[in-house]
């Protein structure tokens, strides 16, 4: 077997349980398998032009990180990737920032990853680069001449042409991606998309076996969908510490009703448009009224990015609004926290919570969903609400997929939720787990090594 080199953008903090991130959750749970070296960004600035790399090594993984000059970081980071290809890959054209220093920036600083991963690459090797921060590095390395096999996973949407091709730089990208041997998506609808840039955009050819090849190159485009750890988030809600918070919580509702929404506080998420489906739940069924709460847990993101300041104070202005026309002096309708939790709290809360209410409007798989479902008891469980435009709504159709657009689909969906007998809510429950557990982050993990794996074992049989 060959060892595996991730890439991210950020590496996980290994100190710390908790981590709002749905790509540190997954590599970290995918590198803990077989072990393996995590190469990114330590978190931490310095002005140098070379990188250079610390490693250090936990329960056999090895991180090697390195520092980033403050302005590779404000344009590669805060300009490229969040300010430009962030909110159009989540189709707002009207959010996205075009800057040629800021693509001038990702150009640098995916050379210095590259730079930086290079010297630690041996033959055998194979990488996998994650997310929309890295799409440069595969190209970067072959400039370098490394022959290894490469992949490349975005945890994101891949954007409909039309509006890919408002982005200056679309082709470069696609062209960059071409130097990998295997690139994945989350959803058949991103491939799709992908495809068709492919074909009507790039000029390129798609074969019988699924491959494409476009720019002088041939490569494996598929679908690989991200999933949890569903045995250790299970056991994670069986223990102790997440059935103290479940009866703490369960004590603090008394007979009343939780819905709970866990995301990063982001444009992408919803939750204004959230909060405003549950202030007209209330309206169009005054029962709810003293009987139901959301819970909404949104640690800040990215709080550099204007967009997500200005978002900051539109959540709290509603929060607040929503709270003084509606709140008896017992009762709140919402409650909103910053908080960052631990796993472990986070499985007893969403435990105590009799729906999940999960409303992106656009998300390229969201783990929160699952996460939701398997912390259900299977002898009471809650009931999943959930945006047709997460990724998740493609393989989780025993949900109540919902319209996030259309907050009158919201509220019918909740108070549906709210009421569904037992049997329904438990057959719902059922087909949902089973599919969590299958199809879960070892496999998806799995899946795409064996692609890899596959390439580089072919690439090695072939004389030179
Ligand atoms: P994210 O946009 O970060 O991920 P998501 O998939 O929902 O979204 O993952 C968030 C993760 O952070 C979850 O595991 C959640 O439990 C955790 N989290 C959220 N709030 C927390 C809090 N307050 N305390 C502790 N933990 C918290 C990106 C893409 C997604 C895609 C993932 C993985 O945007 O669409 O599903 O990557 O590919």
């Amino acid at each position: 077997m060959s060892r595996l080199i991730v890439l991210s953008n950020r590496v996980a903090d290994r100190s710390k349980k908790a981590s709002a991130g749905g790509l540190a959750v997954a590599l970290k749970a995918a590198l803990a398998d077989s072990g393996g070296v995590w190469v990114g960004w330590s978190g931490q600035f310095a002005d140098v032009s070379d990188p250079h790399v610390a490693e250090e090594t936990h329960e056999g993984v090895t991180y090697s990180t390195f520092d980033l000059s403050r302005t590779d970081y404000e344009d590669y980071y805060n300009g490229f990737a969040n300010r430009s290809l962030w909110p159009l890959f989540h189709y707002r054209v009207d959010l996205t920032t075009y800057d040629r220093r800021y693509y001038a920036g990702y150009q640098r600083v995916n050379s210095y990853f590259a730079r930086a991963v290079a010297p630690l690459l041996t033959d055998d090797d194979i990488v996998w680069v994650h997310d929309f921060h890295l799409m440069l590095v595969g190209e970067e390395l072959r400039r370098m001449g490394k022959q290894q096999a490469m992949g490349y996973f975005l945890h994101i949407p891949w954007p409909p042409s039309e509006i890919l091709l408002t982005l200056p730089n679309h082709q470069a990208l696609v062209r960059g991606l071409f130097a990998y041997d295997v690139i994945g998506f989350q959803t058949q609808s991103d491939l799709r998309s992908f495809t068709d840039y492919v074909l009507f955009e790039a000029g390129g050819e798609v074969h019988d076996d699924g491959s494409m090849s476009a720019f002088g190159r041939r490569i494996l485009a598929r679908v690989y969908p991200i999933g949890i750890d569903a045995k250790e988030f299970e056991d994670l809600t069986r223990s102790r510490e997440a059935r103290r918070i479940h009866h703490r919580m369960h004590t603090a509702l008394g007979e009343r009703w939780q819905i709970i929404g866990v995301d990063r506080l982001d444009y992408s998420k919803g939750l204004l448009e959230r909060f405003g489906a549950v202030e007209k739940l209330f309206d169009a069924y005054p029962e709810n009224k003293g009987r139901v709460s959301l819970l909404q847990i949104a640690p800040l993101s990215r709080s550099d990015v204007p967009e997500y300041i200005e978002m900051r104070h539109e959540l709290e202005a509603a929060a607040g609004r929503i709270n003084g026309r509606l709140a008896e002096y017992d009762w709140n309708p919402i409650r909103y926290t910053n908080r960052l939790y631990t796993r472990t709290a986070l499985a007893g809360l969403y435990r105590a919570s009799r729906v999940g209410l999960v409303t992106p409007f656009r998300d390229g798989m969201n783990l929160v969903a699952k996460e939701y479902i398997v912390a259900q008891p299977s002898e009471d469980p809650g009931v999943l609400v959930l945006s047709r435009f997460a990724g998740a709504a493609e393989d989780m159709d025993a949900a109540l997929i919902v319209n996030p657009y259309d907050s009158a689909d919201v509220v019918d969906a909740l108070q549906k939720a709210l009421h569904m007998s037992f049997e329904e809510r438990r057959n719902r429950h059922q087909s949902l787990l089973g599919r969590l557990f299958r199809y879960d982050v070892h496999d998806w993990r799995n899946r795409f090594v064996e692609t890899l794996e596959a390439v580089r074992t072919q690439r090695r049989d072939v004389p030179a």
